[in-house]
């Protein structure tokens, strides 16, 4: 079906995660792609982009009116981000663990805000926090032309 092709279901559900500028400066790109790779995730979209003020504002919309809103801003148009989309088996709710708490005191070791970083405000990465937000998410930082599908040769020994 049309739902299915285009993925969003079971093993082709998918998820948007973005390296924000810290996380780019502080060497940590090759680190969190290392860590969705060997989960098991596949990698269907990745670039380096020097996110706009409109693009930021849109992707940050449901915040718009905290009071850390415009430090959000200055800070996601501070330097270039890894934009990356991820596919799998329950990979919104997964990359969310993986990532840890909104704030990183609050994150366990293991996780990446956990393992890399203390403050809110400086929190090295981005998940989607539900499907629908990754569908939204997913399709204001990618074009489909970025959005690759491709046959997974260890298929059979990440999924029964
Ligand atoms: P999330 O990134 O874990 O989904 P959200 O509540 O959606 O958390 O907030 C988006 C981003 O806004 C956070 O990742 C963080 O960078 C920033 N942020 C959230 N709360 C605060 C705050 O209290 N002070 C400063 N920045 C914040
Ligand atoms: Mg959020």
């Amino acid at each position: 079906s049309y739902f299915f092709q285009t993925g969003w279901t079971g093993e082709n559900e998918r998820t948007f995660v973005a390296v924000k500028p810290d996380g780019v400066q502080r060497r940590l790109v090759g680190e969190i792609l290392r860590r969705f790779e060997k989960r098991g995730f596949k990698l269907v979209g990745l670039k380096l982009v020097k996110a706009s003020e409109d693009l930021l504002r849109e992707h940050y919309w449901d915040l718009r009116s905290k009071p850390f809103f415009r430090g959000l801003m200055s800070y996601m148009s501070s330097g270039p981000i890894v934009v990356m989309v991820w596919e799998g088996l329950d990979v919104v709710k997964t990359a969310r663990k993986m990532l840890g708490e909104t704030n990183p005191a609050d994150s366990l070791p293991g996780t990446i805000r956990g393992d890399f970083c203390v403050e809110v405000g400086r929190n090295v990465i981005h998940g989607s926090d539900s499907v629908a937000s990754a569908q939204k998410e997913i399709s204001l930082w990618f074009g489909q032309d970025e959005l690759h599908c491709w046959e997974d040769n260890s298929r059979g020994w990440i999924y029964d």
